[in-house]
């Protein structure tokens, strides 16, 4: 009788954590795997002025500025309203302009600059999550 119960308790001791790490592990796949095709040439060719993501190189909620034209200064002044405040990682710039992403609401404060036909894959930490408006040129076609 001694013996059983040594040998009951030491099963549960080692299957526990088996299962819980077994656990995690399907839980990280599922919920952290993006689609395999990701990357930023997906943006490439697209009726866009450019594009950002939520990850880094491409991955992840992927947002598309739409073509308005103009042939002027275009801006979001408050990411939040489109529901990007502090989430950019990576950026694609499909225009011929530079871009201005900064880092406080309003287009003002320190801003980082993305060159025309540009792309950045995972911003430094300055930026990286911290954007929360841009300005961009609306030419007239991309
Ligand atoms: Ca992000």
């Amino acid at each position: 009788m001694k013996c059983r119960q040594i040998r009951q308790g030491s099963k549960r001791r080692w299957l526990g954590p088996t299962l819980v790490t077994i656990g995690i592990t399907l839980a990280s796949a599922i919920a952290g795997a993006p689609p395999a095709h990701a990357a930023i040439s997906d943006c490439y060719n697209k009726p866009a002025y450019g594009c950002w993501w939520s990850g880094a190189n491409g991955t992840g909620d992927r947002y598309q500025i739409p073509i308005t034209g103009g042939n002027k200064w275009c801006s979001i002044n408050d990411l939040g309203t489109i529901g990007w405040n502090d989430r950019i990682t990576s950026i694609y710039n499909n225009t011929r302009h530079d871009m201005y992403f900064f880092i406080r609401g309003g287009r003002v404060g320190d801003y980082y600059t993305l060159k025309g036909g540009h792309s950045v894959s995972d911003l430094n930490s300055t930026f990286d999550n911290k954007i929360s408006s841009v300005v961009w040129y609306c030419e007239s076609s991309v």
